[in-house]
C-alpha cells in the first residue's frame, strides 16, 4: 500500500462513506457525476445539479446552495501553526491537536450514506517546477466537478505522488451545513486542510485559498517565493508588444473583469492568464515569473453582463469539454437559463430566486444572491493567453494593488523604490464585500489584498516581500489603483470597466520609460497631459478630483495605518515603519 492508498483509507475509517470513488478527470467521468448528482445525489434534501437551456449554455447546470452556506465564512478559518506568534493578528489560531480532536469528533462518520471522492489535481502546469501534486477527499459531486474546472485534475497525479508521503492533502466533508460545527482548518507544515460544514468555494474547493494561498504563502516564506490573490494578464499596446502585469484585488472587486478587460482604446489587448491567484518565482534573469496554479475561473456573476465583461459572458457559452456552473443565481423558468441582477435585458417575468422559490420583483428582494457565481474553464475564454500552459510562467514587468475606496485614494499611484513599494501595499484598505459572510461596505485595512488568505503572521509576510525584492535585478514597478472614487453624491466619478485601460495605458507608458509622473507624499500620480482621454466623456472636476491627494484625509489615513500595523505589535519591519514616520513627516504630522 501507498502512502496516499494509506491516508485515504485512514480518512474512510474515520468519515465511514457507503463507497470511496477515485476520480480519473475524464469528461467521461464528469457527465457522469452530474447525472447521478441531478438524479440521485442530494445536498440539503434537493438535487446538486440542475440541467440548464444548452442551445444557449452549452454543458451548464445550476447548483442551489444550503441556504446558510453562501460564502466565505472568514471567522470559521483557522490557520493551525504551533504558536499562536506564527498566524499573526491577522488568523484566527487554534493549537494543532486540539483543532485536529475537534475535527475528529464532528467528522466521525460524517460521510455515511455519501461517496468519498478522491480527486487526484495539479495545481499548476505538470512540467512546470513550480507546480504541486494534490489529493482532496469530498462527499459531493458539486466541489468534484468544480475542482476539475478550476485545477488539472487527472489519475497521472496518482502515479506523480507514487511512493512519497509530501503530497498535499485536503478533506472536505459538506456535514450537516450546521455552521456552528463549520471549520475551515489549516495545517501549514503538514501541507493539510480539513473544512467542513459548508460546500462553498472559499470553504470547499480547497485547492484554491485554502491550498494555494494560506498554505501556499507558508510553502512560499520557507522557500522564497511568493503566492498572491492577484490576476496575471498580458497588456499588447498597438506595436504588438505585451507587458505583463499582476493586479491584487479583494474578493469581489472586479479581478474577473480586469482579468478579461475588452479595451476601450483602440489598438491594446488584454491576454488573460489568471483571474484570482499567482505564485510569483524569482527567475535566474533576476526578474518576477507569474504562473497561475489554476484553470478556472471562479467569479461573481451578479453585474457580469456584456457591457461590463463581455469576454466572461463568450466564455460562460462555450462550456463543451469542460461544464460551466452558475451557483445560487436566478433561474429564467420560461427559458430555463440563469439570470442575475445586471445581467443584459429584462428581468425575466417568470423566475425562480437563488433558492428555487418563485421570485415576486415587486418584492425588491434580489433574485440571484448578491454573492452568486459561475465556474467556467479558462480553455473557454476568448482572450486566454497563448502563454498560459508556458511552465515557466511570464515575466512580470508591473505589480498593481487596489481596492474599493469610495474617498481618500486617487486613481492611480506609483511606488518609489521596492521599500516604498512595499509599504504601498501593505497599507491597502478595501470596504468589504457579499464574498465573505459579514456586514458589508466597511473599510478594513486588506494589504496586498492578502488579509484574508495570508497563512501566517501579516508583518512577517511583509518581511518577505521586502526580502524578495533584494533577490530582483529587474524588479516590477508598483502600482495601486482605485476604481471607485465617488462625488459628493455617491456618484463613480470613473467609469471604470472597458475604460480602465487607460489606467493600464499609463503604467506600461511607465514601465516602458515613455511618460514622467508627479510626486506627492504618497507616491507618483500622472501628469493629466499623459493620461489619455480620447472619447471619454469626463468634466474636469471630476478628473481632479480623481487624481487628488488630500492632506487632511491622508493624515486621517496614516493614523489608521499606523493603528493597523499595532496589531502586531514588534513584528512590523523596520522598513515599513521608516516608510510611515516618512508619510508622516511630508503630510506635516508629528511622529
Ligand atoms: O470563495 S473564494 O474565496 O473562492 C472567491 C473569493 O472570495 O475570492
Ligand atoms: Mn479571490
Amino acid at each position: 500500500m501507498t502512502p496516499l492508498e494509506r491516508w485515504v483509507e485512514e480518512q474512510a475509517a474515520l468519515t465511514k462513506p457507503d463507497k470511496v470513488y477515485w476520480c480519473d478527470g475524464s469528461e467521461e467521468e464528469a457527465h457522469r457525476l452530474i447525472e447521478s448528482g441531478m438524479k440521485e445525489e442530494r445536498v440539503a434534501g434537493r438535487p446538486v445539479f440542475y440541467e440548464l437551456n444548452h442551445a444557449t449554455f452549452p454543458n451548464s447546470y445550476l447548483h442551489r446552495s444550503h441556504p446558510t452556506d453562501v460564502a466565505r465564512t472568514e471567522h470559521l478559518t483557522f490557520v493551525c501553526h504551533p504558536d499562536r506568534e506564527t498566524a499573526g493578528a491577522n488568523n484566527n489560531w487554534m493549537d494543532p491537536e486540539e483543532a485536529k480532536e475537534k475535527m475528529r469528533k464532528l467528522s466521525d462518520g460524517c460521510m455515511r450514506g455519501r461517496t468519498m471522492y478522491v480527486l487526484p489535481y495539479m495545481m499548476g502546469h505538470p512540467d512546470s517546477p513550480y507546480s504541486k501534486a494534490c489529493i482532496q477527499l469530498t462527499d459531493v459531486s458539486y466541489v468534484a466537478i468544480s475542482m476539475r474546472i478550476m485545477t488539472r485534475m487527472t489519475k497521472d497525479v496518482v502515479g506523480k505522488i507514487g511512493q512519497r508521503g509530501d503530497f498535499v492533502k485536503g478533506l472536505h466533508s459538506i456535514g450537516d451545513f450546521d455552521p456552528n460545527k463549520r471549520f475551515i482548518m489549516h495545517f501549514p507544515d503538514e501541507h493539510f486542510v480539513w473544512s467542513i460544514g459548508s460546500g462553498y468555494g472559499g470553504n470547499a474547493l480547497l485547492g484554491k485559498k485554502c491550498f494555494a494561498l494560506r498554505i501556499a504563502s507558508w510553502i512560499g516564506l520557507k522557500e522564497g517565493w511568493l503566492a498572491e490573490h492577484m490576476v496575471i494578464m498580458g497588456i499588447q499596446d498597438p506595436a504588438g508588444h505585451v507587458t505583463y502585469v499582476t493586479a491584487a484585488l479583494p474578493s469581489a472587486c472586479g479581478k474577473t473583469n480586469l482579468a478579461m478587460l475588452e479595451s476601450a482604446l483602440p489598438g491594446y489587448k488584454i491576454w488573460t492568464i489568471g483571474d484570482d491567484i499567482a505564485w510569483l518565482n524569482v527567475g535566474l534573469d533576476g526578474r518576477l515569473w507569474a504562473i497561475n496554479p489554476e484553470t478556472g475561473f471562479f467569479g461573481v456573476a451578479p453585474g457580469t453582463s456584456m457591457k461590463t465583461n463581455p469576454n466572461m459572458m463568450r466564455t460562460l457559452k462555450k462550456g463543451i469539454f469542460y461544464p460551466t456552473l452558475f451557483t445560487n443565481t436566478a433561474l429564467n423558468i420560461d427559458t430555463n437559463e440563469p439570470w442575475w441582477e445586471g445581467m443584459d435585458g429584462q428581468a425575466p417575468d417568470n423566475a425562480a430566486d437563488w433558492q428555487g422559490n418563485k421570485w415576486d420583483a415587486s418584492s425588491g428582494a434580489k433574485a440571484a444572491h448578491p454573492n452568486s457565481r459561475f465556474t467556467a474553464s479558462v480553455y473557454q475564454c476568448p482572450t486566454l493567453s497563448p502563454e498560459f500552459d508556458n511552465p515557466k510562467g511570464v515575466p512580470i514587468s508591473a505589480v498593481i494593488f487596489g481596492g474599493k475606496r469610495t474617498h481618500v485614494k486617487p486613481l492611480v499611484v506609483e511606488g518609489m523604490n521596492w521599500q516604498n513599494n512595499v509599504f504601498l501595499g501593505s497599507r491597502m484598505g478595501s470596504e468589504t464585500t457579499a464574498a465573505a459572510t459579514h456586514q458589508e461596505g466597511v473599510m478594513r485595512r486588506d494589504p496586498m489584498a492578502m488579509l484574508p488568505f495570508c497563512g501566517y503572521n501579516m508583518a512577517d509576510y511583509f518581511g518577505h516581500w521586502l526580502k524578495i525584492g533584494k533577490r530582483l535585478i529587474h524588479p516590477p514597478r508598483v502600482f495601486s489603483v482605485n476604481w471607485f472614487r465617488t462625488d459628493e453624491k455617491g456618484r463613480y466619478l470613473w467609469p471604470g470597466f472597458g475604460e480602465n485601460i487607460r489606467v493600464l495605458k499609463w503604467i506600461i507608458d511607465r514601465v516602458n520609460s515613455r511618460v514622467g509622473a508627479k510626486e506627492t507624499p504618497i507616491g507618483l500620480v500622472p501628469h493629466l497631459k499623459d493620461f489619455s482621454l480620447d472619447g471619454l466623456n469626463i468634466s474636469k472636476e471630476s478628473l481632479e478630483k480623481l487624481f487628488d491627494v488630500d492632506a487632511d484625509e491622508w493624515r486621517k489615513e496614516a493614523g489608521d495605518i499606523e493603528e493597523f500595523y499595532k496589531k502586531f505589535g514588534a513584528r512590523i519591519p523596520k522598513e515599513i515603519w521608516t516608510e510611515l514616520h516618512s508619510l508622516k513627516a511630508k503630510l506635516g504630522m508629528s511622529q
